[in-house]
C-alpha cells in the first residue's frame, strides 16, 4: 500500500504554510522580532496548542449536544483541506491526509461519547464507563490512523533519504583558474576573537525563507523552465546546466529584515552559472524589465533585468563554500545576485523563470507591502566588544564589519559618547560585492560608554542617522551599543 502524497499535504504544514503566506507584513514583522528566526517553531507550537484546545472543545460539545462536536472537527478539516489543496505544488491527493484524519477523529469522538447517552431517549446517562466494545473500537481506530500516518511518514522518509543520497553523490563542478574567485589577501579577515569571520561557514549562515518544510529536490527532479517574454522558451535539465562553464565568486548576502546591528548577513564562496548568459540565450525583448523567479515551493522574487545584465556576477549557484548547496540554502540550485536583498533576488530551490514587467507582475513579498526593488543599503556593525560588556580601562580593540554590496565600503568611523568621529582601520577590500572588516583602537576610561559606528560607501554616501525599521525596503540608522569600563 502506498499513499502518493507529499509532506506538504499534511494539514499541519498546509495550514502553517497558508498562515505564513497570508499573514500581513506587520504580523510577519511581529513574529520575526518576537521569536527571531525561531518564528517557525513558534508557529507550530501555537498551532499545536490551538489544535488541543479545539479538540477539547469538540469533545465537550459532543458530550453536551451531539453531533455539534463532530461538526467542529469537520469544520477544522475543511480548513485543512482548503489549505492543503491551495499549496503551490498541490494535487487533489493533498486532501487525503486531512480527510482520513477527520474521519478517524469523528469516529473516535462518537465512540468515546456513545457511552454517555441513552440509546433510546438520547438523554445523557447518569453514570457511564467505557465498554469493552468501545474500547476495542477505539483501539482499532487508533491503530488504523497510526498505520496511515506510518505509511505517509515512510514515503516522506524515503524521499528525504533519496535527496540526501543525491546530494552526497553530487561532485562540485571544477572551475577554471581564470573563472575562480580571487584569492583572499592576508588581513582581509581581521581574525579578532568575537568578530564575524570574513567567510561564513555553511552551518553558521543565516537562513530566511517561507518554507515550513525544506524542499528536498534531487538533481534528477530539477528543471528550470524559462518562459514569458522570451524569443525562445526553454526548459533546462540538470545535465544542460552542468554542460556550461561555471564561475566561482565570493559574495555577501543580506536580508531586508535585518535590523541595524543584526546578523542576517553572510559571506560565502559560490560556484554557479552566469544568469546573464542564460538571458542572452533565450533572448529577452527590451520592454521586459523583470525576471520573476519561482521556487519549487511557490516563493517568487522579482529581479530588475538591468541589474542582471549590468556586468555584475549574478549567478545560478550550485555550490556554497566548496560543498553542494545545503538543503536549507536551496539545493540543488539557487540564485545569488550581488547588491540586492535576498527577497528580490536570491531564490532558493529555483525552478521557474518568467520574463515579465514590473507593471504586470508582483513577487511574493512585494504583494505583501515590501518594496518592488531592493538594493542593499550601506550598513555597519560593531561585533566586539559585545553590548553591555564589562571592560577594563585601557586599550580596547573595537572591531566589526560593514557592507555596501556592489558599491563597496570607503570609510568606517566610530565615536564614543557622541564625541568626534574617529576613522577606523579598514581591512583590505576583497571586492565591492563583499563586506569589509574594520578595527579601531580605543583608550577606554572608567564609566558607562556608548559606542557608535557608521560607514561611507565608495559613492561617498554616508549612512543616515535616521532610524527606520526593515519595512518596506531595509532598516537605517547607526549601530550603537553600551559598555561599562572599570
Ligand atoms: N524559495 C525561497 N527562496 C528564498 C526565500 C524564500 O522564502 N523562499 N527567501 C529569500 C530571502 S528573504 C533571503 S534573505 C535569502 C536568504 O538566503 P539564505 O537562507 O540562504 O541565507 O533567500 C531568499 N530566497
Ligand atoms: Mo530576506
Amino acid at each position: 500500500m502506498s499513499v502518493p502524497v507529499g509532506g506538504a499535504s499534511s494539514p499541519f504544514f498546509a495550514v502553517g504554510g497558508t498562515t505564513v503566506d497570508r499573514s500581513p507584513a506587520w504580523a510577519r514583522e511581529f513574529a520575526i522580532s518576537t521569536f527571531g528566526t525561531n518564528d517557525k517553531p513558534a508557529l507550530f507550537i501555537g498551532m499545536s496548542i490551538l489544535i488541543v484546545v479545539f479538540a477539547a472543545i469538540a469533545g465537550i460539545v459532543e458530550q453536551r449536544r451531539r453531533p455539534y462536536g463532530s461538526a467542529i472537527l469537520v469544520g477544522l478539516g475543511a480548513i485543512g483541506v482548503y489549505a492543503a489543496v491551495n499549496r503551490p505544488d498541490a494535487t487533489a491527493t493533498y486532501a487525503v491526509p486531512t480527510i482520513v484524519g477527520v474521519l478517524a477523529g469523528v469516529l473516535a469522538l462518537r465512540l468515546l461519547t456513545a457511552q454517555l447517552w441513552e440509546p433510546e431517549t438520547g438523554d445523557p446517562r447518569e453514570h457511564s464507563g467505557i465498554s469493552r466494545r468501545t474500547f476495542l473500537g477505539l483501539a482499532a481506530t487508533t491503530a488504523a490512523v497510526a498505520a496511515a500516518a506510518g505509511v505517509v511518514g515512510r514515503q516522506l522518509a524515503e524521499r528525504v533519504a533519496g535527496a540526501v543520497r543525491n546530494r552526497s553523490a553530487f561532485t562540485v563542478p571544477t572551475v577554471a583558474a581564470a573563472d575562480s574567485a580571487p584569492a583572499i589577501a592576508a588581513g582581509t579577515d581581521i581574525a579578532v576573537p568575537g568578530a564575524t569571520p570574513f567567510l561564513t561557514a555553511n552551518d553558521d549562515f543565516y537562513r530566511i525563507d517561507t518554507a515550513l518544510q525544506v524542499p528536498m529536490l534531487t538533481t534528477d527532479d530539477w528543471r528550470l523552465r524559462i518562459h514569458g517574454m522570451v524569443d525562445r522558451e526553454i526548459t533546462l535539465t540538470w545535465d544542460d546546466l552542468m554542460s556550461r562553464t561555471p564561475i566561482e565568486r565570493t559574495i555577501t548576502l543580506t536580508c531586508v529584515s535585518n535590523e541595524v546591528g543584526g546578523d542576517l548577513a553572510g559571506n560565502a564562496t559560490w560556484i554557479g552559472y552566469p544568469i546573464k548568459d542564460l538571458l542572452d540565450e533565450v533572448g529577452v525583448p527590451p520592454d521586459a524589465d523583470m525576471l520573476l523567479s519561482g521556487s519549487h515551493d511557490g516563493f517568487t522574487a522579482g529581479t530588475p533585468i538591468e541589474v542582471l545584465r549590468d556586468g555584475r556576477d549574478a549567478i545560478l549557484a550550485v555550490a556554497m563554500n566548496g560543498r553542494p548547496l545545503p538543503f536549507d540554502h536551496g539545493y540543488p540550485v539557487r540564485q545569488v545576485v550581488p547588491g540586492l536583498y535576498g527577497y528580490v533576488s536570491a531564490t532558493k530551490w529555483v525552478v521557474d523563470w518568467e520574463l515579465t514587467r514590473f507593471d504586470q507582475a508582483q513577487a511574493y513579498w512585494t504583494r505583501r507591502g515590501w518594496a518592488e526593488r531592493g538594493p542593499i543599503k550601506t550598513a555597519s556593525r560593531i561585533d566586539v566588544p559585545a553590548a553591555f560588556a564589562r571592560l577594563d580601562a585601557g586599550p580596547v580593540l573595537v572591531a566589526g564589519t560593514a557592507w555596501a554590496q556592489h558599491r563597496g565600503i570607503e570609510k568606517v568611523e566610530v565615536r564614543v559618547d557622541g564625541g568626534p568621529w574617529q576613522t577606523a582601520t579598514l581591512a583590505p577590500q576583497y571586492t565591492v560585492d563583499t563586506w569589509r572588516q574594520w578595527t579601531w583602537q580605543w583608550e577606554a576610561t572608567p564609566g558607562a560608554h556608548t559606542l557608535q559606528v557608521r560607514a561611507t560607501d565608495l559613492d561617498g554616501v554616508t549612512q543616515t542617522e535616521v532610524q527606520t525599521g526593515p519595512v518596506p525596503d531595509g532598516a537605517t540608522g547607526w549601530h550603537s551599543l553600551s559598555v561599562t569600563v572599570s
